[in-house]
This record gives structure tokens, C-alpha cells and sequence, in this order.
């Protein structure tokens, strides 16, 4: 029998996704690509159309993957058909360097496959603020978010650095719950076959009730908040770091959360400049947060607003107009320290020299972005905790089991909550919350 040919040796184009050999570990990225060790080579690169224009026989294609754009220039008469943006391609070509390509280096490609073809995309120059929140699942795909994204990313990854040097435990407390922790107003109510539940607002009390075995906790959780307003700093569903810890006063839950955030800034200024630089913030304001924060008593803040002309009453709690004045010149996080007691919930420690007054601190972000955390001393005095249930209207039968934290060797105790997409808002220099996370959860929107 005559043997069959042997397989044809030349390189044949790639024509479809279930063609690509994925599993190789070969993938080039851009970002490998954009220096003089890989001019001359040969590469197939994979990756989506982001910009298009042609010019004289050519047409240029500029082309993102995860880790940035580059342009390749292919002969028109190689294309067969349309490339439309956000198609998904494979281009083969030889890297060469070019100035006036973004960069600095382009690919000569010797071919184009097309391997997930798109159809004429919805997001061009002129678009609303709205219209990008309605189609939220392309626009994510933009440097912008992008960018946000990767900021958001090295925060977290600076936090979790942190809380290892300092030897606190990730726990993973629930998030369905019987009982409100931050007031009754914003609650998310469910059916919980036939019972009712909530969403989590907070994971305090439950990470109250780990320090017994660890001494040290923290979680990173969404909380939930039925916010009624529409405000650029609010959401329903937003990133909560929160941390408790056994033996530790006031003073001490203020220093670990300086140290902590100075941890989260630095490690973005690190490990992401050249996307705070694009987002419009200097790497170099935030390498000069350092520890020790202002602290600004709350009698303090009441006297600064009197001489600033803005309005506010002894007793009552700061808005976000009165934060925006402490905070409009400041280049490093505040706080505020010390509340009084009935604009603070029931697990805020009473200072016994000033039974009015509870040992909790806000922290402020600079340059009038305000409010970021929330952070203190935890009442650990049972009947006091019972009143002040009470005294919210909220059954103390509901929370036998925190009260039982108070019962069973109760110990001096604080903690902190943090929210991250405030965070990102900052350091990112947003107008908006809604840019901080991928699917901002606002009044009016559960789509997409
Ligand atoms: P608080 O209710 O102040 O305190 O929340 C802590 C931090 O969470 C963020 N945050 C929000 N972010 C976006 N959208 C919202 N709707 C929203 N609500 C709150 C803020 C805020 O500073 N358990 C206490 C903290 C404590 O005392 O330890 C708590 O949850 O950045």
C-alpha cells in the first residue's frame, strides 16, 4: 500500500477559536513585545481590535490584549473581509520598530485571522454617561476601567500583604444574616423560607465573635445598603474591608488603620504608576501618605464650620459637605475622632469621661473626598449594649448570641471598616463611585 503524504509543513492560518493551541504557554503579550529584545521575530499575537484606520495599501490595526495596545500594519490586500473593532484576531507579522507607532514598535503582520468577528460596536465618540452604565459590559472592556480595575487590584493586594506581616487571620463570615448591624433604614430584607433575613451591612459583629479564637481577623465582604439617595459616593452593594481585634483601645484600632491604608496606597503607587499616572493621579502623592494621620476631635470639627460659615449644629453628624471642608487642602487621610453618642450605632464604646461621646473615628481622604472608614472601640459592657438596642428599636433577642460575646470572657476590643470602592474613588481621582468596580449597584440599576 502506498504511503500516505506526510503532513504539510507550513504554517497554516489560524481560521478558528478551537484551532488555537492554548495550552502551549506560549502566548505572546504586548506588553513582552514593546522593547528591542523581540525586534526582528517572528510572532502570532492574540488579542482584539481597539483602533482601525486604513492609508494608501495598507491598513492599520491597533490591537489591545491585557497588558496594552500595539499597532500592526497589514497589506490591504491581505484582508479579505471587514475588521470591525473589538473583533477578537490573530495577527502573525515580524515585530520592527517604528517611532510613530504607539510604543514605538508595530508588527508588519504577514496575516490576519479573524477569530470571534464583531458586528458594528455600539460605543463610539459620543456616548452619555448613561448609555455606558447600559451597555457596563463593554465598557469595562475601556482603558479607563481597565486601569481602575488594576489600581483596585494592587490595593487589595497591598491590604492582604499587610494584615500577613502583622499576623491577622482572613475569616469568611456570612452574609446572609438575621439581625441589622449599621440601622434599620438601610436594610435589604429577603424570605428566608418563610423567616426573614437580610444582606449584610457589616461583618463587624460577626468578626466580633472570632477574635475569641484568633485575636485578629479581617474579611473582605460586599455589604449591602438600601440607600435611598442618589449621591456620587453611595452604592447598594460596595467592598467592605473590615478587621477586629482582641486587646486592642482606641488609640490602637487608629494606628493599625494609618498603617494599613498607607500599606494599600503605597503598594498601588508600586505596583501600578502608569495607571494612576493615566487616571490623573502622581504615583508620588500617595508614596508621601505617611503615618501618623491629623486627628481632629469632633468639638473641633464643630468650630471649624462655625468659622467657615457652613452650618451645623453640636450633636449632630457630619455630611459630606462638611467633610468636603476639613478635607478639601489635606494631601493625607484624617480623622475624626470621636462622636457623639446618637449618631453612632449601639456597639461604639461610651468614653467615661465624657458619657455623651463614644470612641469612634472616621477617616477622611484628602482633597474633599471625605469619608473612607469607619473604625473603634466596641462597648463591651453588657447592660449598656442592651439599652442602646434597645434605644434603636431593635429587639435584643435578635442579638442573643452577640450578647453572649459580653457574657463569655468579654475582652477590650476594636475594629475598623473600610470601604474599598470610597478608596479607589480617591486615589483614582473619580467624580463618581460608579467607575470604581465593574457593576456599581445604584438606585436604579441591576442591569447588566
Ligand atoms: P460604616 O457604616 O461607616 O461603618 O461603613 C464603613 C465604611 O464603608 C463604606 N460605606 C459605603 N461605601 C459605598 N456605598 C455605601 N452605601 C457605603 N456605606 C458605607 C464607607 C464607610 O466609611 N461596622 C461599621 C464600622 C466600624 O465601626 O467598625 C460600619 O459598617 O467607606
Amino acid at each position: 500500500m502506498p504511503r500516505k503524504p506526510s503532513a504539510h509543513k507550513e504554517e497554516k492560518p489560524i481560521s478558528s477559536i478551537s484551532s488555537i493551541r492554548l495550552d502551549e504557554g506560549k502566548r505572546i503579550f504586548i506588553r513582552d513585545l514593546l522593547n528591542e529584545k523581540n525586534e526582528g521575530k517572528q510572532v502570532s499575537l492574540l488579542g482584539w481590535v481597539w483602533r482601525k484606520r486604513e492609508h494608501s495599501n495598507d491598513i492599520f490595526v491597533v490591537v489591545r490584549d491585557s497588558t496594552g495596545v500595539m499597532q500592526a500594519v497589514i497589506p490591504s490586500k491581505l484582508v479579505k473581509k471587514p475588521i470591525y473593532i473589538e473583533a477578537s484576531v490573530e495577527i502573525t507579522g515580524v515585530v520592527t520598530k517604528d517611532e510613530r507607532a504607539p510604543g514605538g514598535f508595530e508588527i508588519r503582520a504577514s496575516g490576519i485571522s479573524i477569530i470571534g468577528d464583531s458586528e458594528k460596536y455600539p460605543i463610539s465618540k459620543d456616548f452619555s454617561e448613561e448609555f455606558l452604565l447600559d451597555v457596563r459590559h463593554l465598557w469595562n472592556r475601556s482603558t479607563k476601567i481597565k486601569n481602575i480595575m488594576l489600581v483596585r487590584e494592587k490595593v487589595l493586594a497591598g491590604a492582604r500583604d499587610w494584615f500577613a506581616s502583622q499576623e491577622w487571620h482572613e475569616v469568611n463570615p456570612p452574609i446572609l444574616t438575621g439581625s441589622a448591624v449599621e440601622g434599620g433604614a438601610t436594610l435589604f430584607e429577603l424570605d428566608y423560607h418563610g423567616k426573614t433575613a437580610y444582606l449584610s451591612q457589616s461583618a463587624q459583629l460577626y468578626l466580633e465573635t472570632l477574635i475569641f479564637p484568633l485575636e485578629k481577623v479581617w474579611s473582605l465582604t460586599p455589604s449591602f445598603r438600601a440607600e435611598k439617595s442618589r449621591t456620587n459616593r453611595h452604592l447598594m452593594e460596595f467592598w467592605h474591608l473590615e478587621g477586629e481585634v482582641a486587646w486592642l483601645d482606641f488609640e490602637g484600632i487608629l494606628k493599625a488603620e494609618e498603617q494599613l491604608l498607607t500599606a494599600m496606597v503605597h503598594r498601588a503607587a508600586e505596583a501600578a504608576p502608569k495607571e494612576l499616572a493615566a487616571l490623573g493621579r502622581d504615583p508620588e502623592d500617595l508614596f508621601r501618605i505617611k503615618p501618623p494621620f491629623k486627628r481632629v476631635h469632633y468639638d473641633e470639627v464643630v468650630k471649624i464650620m462655625k468659622k467657615s460659615g457652613i452650618e451645623m449644629e453640636a450633636g449632630e453628624d457630619l455630611s459630606s459637605e462638611h467633610e468636603k471642608q476639613l478635607t478639601a487642602k489635606e494631601k493625607a487621610p484624617i480623622f475624626v475622632v470621636e462622636y457623639p453618642k446618637k449618631v453612632k450605632p449601639f456597639y461604639t464604646k461610651i468614653d467615661q469621661n465624657r458619657p455623651d461621646f463614644v470612641l469612634s473615628a472616621d477617616m477622611l481622604a484628602p482633597e474633599g473626598y471625605g469619608e473612607i472608614s469607619t473604625g473603634g472601640q466596641r462597648e463591651d459592657d453588657l447592660d449598656a449594649i442592651i439599652t442602646r438596642i434597645k434605644a434603636e428599636g431593635f429587639n435584643p433577642k435578635a442579638y442573643e448570641w452577640y450578647l453572649d460575646l459580653r457574657r463569655y470572657g468579654s475582652v477590650p476590643h476594636s475594629g475598623f471598616g473600610l470601604g474599598i470602592d470610597r478608596l479607589v474613588k480617591w486615589i483614582t481621582k473619580r467624580e463618581t463611585i460608579l467607575d470604581t468596580l465593574p457593576y456599581p449597584r445604584t438606585l436604579s440599576r441591576i442591569y447588566p
